[in-house]
């Protein structure tokens, strides 16, 4: 509705002419926040760790004008394909049965979003989450489906099991001692959150998930609202690490709330931290980092062991920016 006619509609009803719905419309709640959107504001790239080829790729995509869809899509899979991170797609660590199975997640600008949990045999996830959520009335595949969708839309079956991840499995199943604790070594899943030129914010999530799981486990990262959340009025949130803790207090979400709050990014991951560590009772022996964007561009993290950076990449130049813990050594 114009702006114009809006207000004339407004003041009818105010007048008494038109009945309530039009005051409780969701032009009147939201108006003055859409116009509040509209500003220009400076494209911006994060993710977990310090990736920088991945956050490079991303920023080319916004330099160039391109989507934040499109730059975390395009960021993200950079790791998928890198069969040196044994945390995410081809070459990340097998299940216990020596099955490599993915977790992935994206959402965009208007909160459609799209999820695989479980998937195998397919190299790159976050594509197949984004087939979801754009050529399915669904936002999640799971298993045997996902890879049955994946087939459809053209993506080819590929050996997601390599040499190295294959050797370490066979090692660890001489002992076969099932830890299910992610510490702060042996993970480096990429969540990334991206703002482009148009001041609209979109996130991504990929990961192989806990090393040596059981069969079927799924963490948080394919999980909207626990391992990514976005709302493009407000910022958006990601996690990595221990995923069972990231899910009972559906970190994600809880930190854009926090954000709508009127918390900073950075205060609201310290409190994203904070609530797991209250749900554990001094139990600590497990890593989780968050970072945070809100729509203005600042940033934040936290984690909950020393050791977790997130990188950034904007005009100002790439930063692996490390990030302040809850323990502090
Ligand atoms: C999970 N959060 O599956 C993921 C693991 C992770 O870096 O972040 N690893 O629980």
């Amino acid at each position: 509705m114009q702006r114009r006619n809006f207000l004339k509609k407004s003041t009818a009803a105010t007048a008494g002419l038109i009945s309530g719905p039009i005051l409780a419309s969701p032009q009147n709640i939201t108006g003055p926040t859409i116009e509040k959107n509209h500003k220009p504001v400076k494209p911006i790239v994060i993710c977990t760790w310090n990736f920088l080829n991945a956050s490079s790729k991303a920023w080319e995509v916004l330099k160039e004008g391109g989507s934040s869809l499109d730059a975390v899509t395009q960021g993200v899979m950079v790791e998928e394909n890198d069969t040196s991170n044994q945390t995410v797609g081809v070459g990340g660590r097998p299940d216990r049965d020596g099955n490599v199975s993915l977790d992935a997640c994206i959402m965009d600008k208007d909160g459609n979003c799209g999820a695989v949990l479980a998937l195998q045999n397919i190299a790159n996830p976050i594509l197949v989450a984004r087939k979801v959520m754009e050529e399915t009335p669904h936002v999640m595949l799971a298993g045997k489906g996902a890879e049955q969708f994946a087939y459809e839309m053209g993506f080819k079956k590929t050996n997601l099991l390599t040499e190295k991840s294959k050797q370490e499995w066979l090692e660890w199943k001489k002992t076969s001692q099932y830890k299910p604790i992610i510490n702060i070594e042996n993970h480096d899943t990429i969540g990334m959150l991206a703002i482009d030129k148009k001041g609209d914010i979109s996130g991504a999530c990929t990961t192989s998930g806990m090393g040596y799981k059981m069969a079927g486990r799924v963490g948080d990262s394919p999980i909207i609202g626990a391992g990514l959340f976005v709302d493009n009025e407000i910022g958006g949130a990601t996690a990595t690490g221990m995923g069972e803790e990231v899910v009972r207090t559906v970190g994600s979400f809880l930190i854009v709330e926090l954000m709508r709050q009127g918390k900073s990014p950075q205060e609201a991951c310290e409190e994203g931290v904070k609530r797991i560590m209250a749900k554990n009772k001094g139990r600590d022996d497990f890593q989780i980092g968050f970072i945070a964007i809100n729509k203005k561009g600042e940033t934040g993290s936290y984690c909950i062991h020393p050791g977790f950076t997130f990188r950034s990449y904007s005009e100002e130049g790439h930063v692996n920016n490390p990030s302040e813990s809850y323990i502090k050594s």
